[in-house]
């Protein structure tokens, strides 16, 4: 069911601490961790705790949870002393999505093309 916890998602065992990630940032409903295959000097995403496919549907079912990742973005772009940032919610395997617990990828430290590819 939509929100509950997959045994068959990595982010929901990086959410249960049954795989490590390096967390930088934890609120009661996110958590934000460096990707584990950077593509910029800041590669951050950051994820609901809860369990939802992509952006969409966290949107469709969590709207507040999705603000909070939404703010969560702002706050880890500040730590990280971003000025220009992109965030990128690929959606669909076609875009790049591999992992279907929904994430902001939060990119910086680099010039980014336009573009992207
Ligand atoms: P995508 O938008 O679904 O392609 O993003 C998934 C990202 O999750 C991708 O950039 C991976 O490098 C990253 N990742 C991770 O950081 N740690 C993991 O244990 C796994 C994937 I699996």
């Amino acid at each position: 069911m939509a929100g509950e916890p997959r045994n068959d998602c990595l982010f929901c065992k990086i959410v249960a601490g049954e795989i490590p990630a390096t967390i930088v940032r934890e609120t009661e409903t996110t958590v934000a961790f460096r990707d584990i295959n950077p593509q910029a000097p800041t590669h951050v995403l950051v994820i609901p705790k809860a369990h939802y496919e992509n952006a969409a549907d966290l949107a469709a079912g969590a709207p507040d949870i999705a603000a909070d990742v939404l703010r969560e973005t702002q706050t880890v772009a500040d730590e990280e002393k971003l000025d220009s940032y992109r965030l990128v919610f690929n959606t669909g395997s076609g875009a790049g999505q591999t992992v279907w617990h929904a994430h902001a990828h939060v990119l910086g430290g680099r010039g980014l093309q336009w573009p992207p590819g």
